[in-house]
């Protein structure tokens, strides 16, 4: 079933953004073998394509395509095996009037996308893991995904050390900011994320979630991706039982959702869909009614 919270309300909003008269939903497409939560379900990309169209009848407004794990411990793959898995995909998903965006850290792989019909780059590193990324994405007048980021996800869970974990993120967010403005992407077009998992525990992760508008406060659209990350497992299994498995995280995403959008989030990425589209429809008939 298609709902009415489809990619056909999408506009571009006088941020340089598309935008929806309440929070987005992006569905997430990992075109990878060994992603934490569906790794290897969509790594065929007829398969990948597939989903991509059946999150959005389930009411994604736009898809996120991308080609490289990020789980903890996860190593890179190399640039010709990421292009062969996400520009098909992208092509064609983007020929049937999908919006979209292409989740990558390298230029090569944001430019050929855009080429391919991507309208947005999400890049968890926020340009930090390839210097061509920032000049590359300004080149293309795309929007930007500037994510919260310390290093490879190899040993990133070595950097998630913090004195003030709000703090730094917001600083952090800010130099994210500022290099990529600096770098003449137009400050209009660039989304920041705190990178939940990255870097950072499950308490680093629910102080930021208690803290979205000190995130906003930034002043820039603020997109949250906690679509069934480890914490969600930590607080599933309470003090004592082991973690859900990451499939069974998808109602927690969605209580997330939930409250993402009410803190005005400008999208929510997940990897089940329906039931955030259903949350953020709850949120915003909430707020109508303040
Ligand atoms: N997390 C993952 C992948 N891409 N992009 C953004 N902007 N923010 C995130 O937190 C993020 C991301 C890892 O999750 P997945 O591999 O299950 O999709």
């Amino acid at each position: 079933m298609v709902t009415s919270m489809n990619t056909a309300q999408a506009r571009t909003g006088p941020r340089g953004l598309p935008e929806w008269d309440r929070c987005a939903v992006m569905g997430v497409v990992n075109v990878t073998p060994d992603s934490f939560s569906d790794g290897g379900r969509f790594f065929d990309p007829e398969l990948a394509v597939k989903h991509g169209l059946d999150l959005v009848a389930q009411g994604a407004d736009l898809v996120d395509v991308g080609g490289e794990s990020t789980r903890p411990g996860a190593r890179r793959v190399d640039e010709a095996e990421e292009l062969r898995r996400v520009i098909p995909v992208v092509r064609e998903l983007a020929a049937t009037g999908v919006l979209v965006s292409v989740d990558t850290m390298r230029a090569t792989v944001a430019e050929q996308a855009v080429a391919a019909g991507a309208r947005l780059v999400n890049d968890v590193s926020g340009g930090l893991a390839d210097p061509a990324m920032i000049p590359a994405v300004a080149a293309t007048g795309m929007p930007f995904v500037v994510m919260h980021w310390r290093g490879q996800s190899i040993d990133m869970n070595n950097r998630a050390v913090y004195d003030d974990v709000l703090g730094e993120v917001v600083a952090e967010l800010r130099d994210g900011l500022d290099r990529a403005v600096a770098g003449g992407i137009a400050p209009e077009r660039i989304v920041l994320d705190p990178g939940l998992g990255f870097a950072k525990g499950a308490e680093h992760d629910l102080t930021l979630l208690a803290h979205l508008p000190q995130l906003s406060a930034l002043g820039r659209p603020l997109l949250v991706a906690a679509s069934r990350k480890r914490f969600l497992g930590r607080i599933l299994a309470g003090a004592a039982g082991d973690p859900p498995p990451a499939r069974e995280r998808d109602a927690a995403t969605a209580a997330v959702t939930a409250i993402a959008a009410r803190e005005g989030a400008w999208a929510v990425r997940v990897h089940e869909v329906h039931a955030s589209a259903d949350a953020v429809r709850v949120a915003r008939a909430i707020e109508a009614a303040a």
